[in-house]
């Protein structure tokens, strides 16, 4: 803690200016790669967050609504040039952060700006209707309007890719935006709003609040001049925040998480499937909405692909993020290390097998919130590993025999965000891609994500789309307008 005299101040932005909190009190950013503040956010109130309205309220109407589609449009394009600029500085910054792999980073980072150019583009295509309604003497057209002001509230996983994932449709739509980044993970959200304000945008259009969920984060929930929330995070965060959105009646978008089961059929190409699979488990140290946690394998393969895909979680360094050969980082937080801790513990008390359990790079220093791969056999459908989001490094591995046998055992969980299939047979991969209870179905792939394909939970993964156009029309609502003729 003696460090943090040399630490630097991030501040807000509000209303396009930098802004520092009104209470006076700043939160330490931790490093988890060596647990050390490396970084000081501020402490957000409700003072803070009533600004962060206002400015919002007044561009929505004001500013914002002034520009025409394509100027809008043409601001999000600036925007994406400088995301392109700043590209290694936001990895560089979100690796000492949130303790992502730098390699992992620059990927994201390099594609980011893609993602503001594909909602840039649709600003001045969203097209409404003539109806012909059954009167004579009446022309009814219907509009598209941005819904008001959306509150995006993120996580520390990917925060400023998951803030664009509700920031430029929001934008697109033409709302304006406030962003409650995660208290653990804001840097970055921080370096963005500074390139939003450079970029030209008008001040209030997206404005970065930080601070604690049930403090400045309730407060914006409730505010009157929030029209909609749009919500990443964890069950708990995600209940709590839509029960108080409902007793306000506004509407949410909530992306929860996941179980996500994937099954490898006898016939499956085994050396892309072994590498798949531990990617989809093992990047970002399993700390991933979409994480394939759950992995069936089907008799005839699961001896073989058990010891190939073991050989490759062997190869996995474990280490320091900011290294371009770290393939995994360390967890994020000491609480989300804690309870990864308590999965482990609960699988080797129910009875699971723990047929792999990784080493961390020599090469790094002791310390940090390090966590080796993990992967448990003998696993039975009841086990806290099978069931709940582990959101860790940690596999848990079924044997199956038939194709019902894997659908069911794949759709028996309370989550629904992705699924993976791997197999040969094209008939088998048209049959059960509509049988798996789940917002996306990778075949012969997984995790890869666009922002021109809708992303969204099934089940008690979430409720609303992010990404494609659907993204958009979350943050629009229709207006009949009827004119009557003689
Ligand atoms: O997330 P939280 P946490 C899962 C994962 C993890 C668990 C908890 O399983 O173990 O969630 O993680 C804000 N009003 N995921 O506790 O608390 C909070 O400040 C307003 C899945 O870190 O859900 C932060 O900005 N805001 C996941 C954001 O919600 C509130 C990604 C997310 O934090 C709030 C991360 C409140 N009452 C974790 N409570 C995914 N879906 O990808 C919290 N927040």
């Amino acid at each position: 803690m003696s460090e943090q005299i040399e630490v630097v101040r991030f501040p807000m932005q509000i209303g396009g200016k930098a802004h520092n909190p009104c209470g006076g009190e700043w939160i330490g950013s931790l490093n988890p790669a060596t647990e050390e503040v490396w970084a000081m956010i501020p402490r957000a109130g409700a003072e803070d967050a009533e600004m962060a309205a206002a400015a919002a309220h007044e561009a929505l109407r004001g500013a914002w609504a002034k520009l025409t589609p394509t100027q809008r449009g043409a601001l999000m394009f600036r925007l994406a040039d400088l995301l392109e600029r700043d590209a290694e500085l936001l990895a560089q910054l979100d690796a000492r952060d949130n303790g992502k792999p730098i390699s992992e980073l620059r990927k994201q980072y390099a594609y980011l700006p893609q993602h503001w150019r594909y909602f840039g583009g649709l600003v001045d295509k969203l097209e409404a209707q003539v109806i012909p309604v059954d009167r004579n003497g009446v022309f009814n057209f219907t509009r598209h309007e941005p819904v008001g002001v959306v509150l995006a509230i993120t996580p520390w996983n990917s925060p400023l890719v998951i803030a664009s994932w509700k920031i430029a449709p929001a934008l697109a739509a033409g709302c304006t935006t406030i962003v409650k980044p995660s208290e653990h993970a804001s840097i970055s959200t921080l370096h963005f709003a500074k390139l939003v304000a450079e970029a030209g945008f008008p001040a209030g259009v997206v404005n970065v609040v930080t601070g604690y969920g049930h403090e400045v984060g309730e407060a914006l929930v409730a505010h009157a001049k929030v029209a909609k929330v749009s919500f990443t995070g964890g069950e708990a965060g995600g209940r709590a925040v839509s029960t108080l959105a409902a007793k306000h009646l506004k509407p949410t978008v909530m992306e929860l998480g996941g179980k996500s089961p994937v099954i490898v059929f006898d016939d499956a190409d085994l050396d892309r499937a072994v590498s798949t699979v531990a990617a989809g488990i093992f990047s970002s140290s399993g700390q991933s909405c979409v994480a394939g946690s759950r992995l069936l394998l089907q008799a005839g393969i699961y001896d073989e692909f058990l010891r190939r895909l073991i050989d490759r979680a062997r190869a996995i360094v474990v280490g320091d993020p900011l290294s371009a050969e770290t393939a995994m980082g360390p967890i994020t937080t000491r609480a989300q290390f804690e309870t990864i801790q308590s999965h482990l513990f609960d699988a080797h008390e129910q009875g699971a097998i723990c047929a792999f359990k990784g080493d961390r790079s020599s090469s790094f220093p002791t310390g940090g919130l390090f966590l080796p791969p993990h992967i448990f056999t003998g696993v039975t459908p009841l086990m806290r590993v099978w069931r709940e989001e582990v959101f860790g490094p940690v596999l848990a591995v079924m044997r199956f025999e038939t194709e019902a046998e894997a659908v069911a055992i794949a759709n028996d969980s309370p989550f629904g965000l992705a699924a993976g299939l791997w197999t040969r047979d094209l008939d088998r991969a048209l049959r059960l891609h509509k049988e798996l209870e789940a917002g996306t179905v990778w075949i012969n792939s997984y995790r890869g994500v666009s922002s021109m394909t809708p992303l969204g939970g099934f089940k008690r993964s979430g409720f609303g789309r992010e990404n494609g156009q659907e993204a958009v029309r979350e943050f629009l609502q229709t207006k009949s307008v009827w004119m009557e003729y003689q």
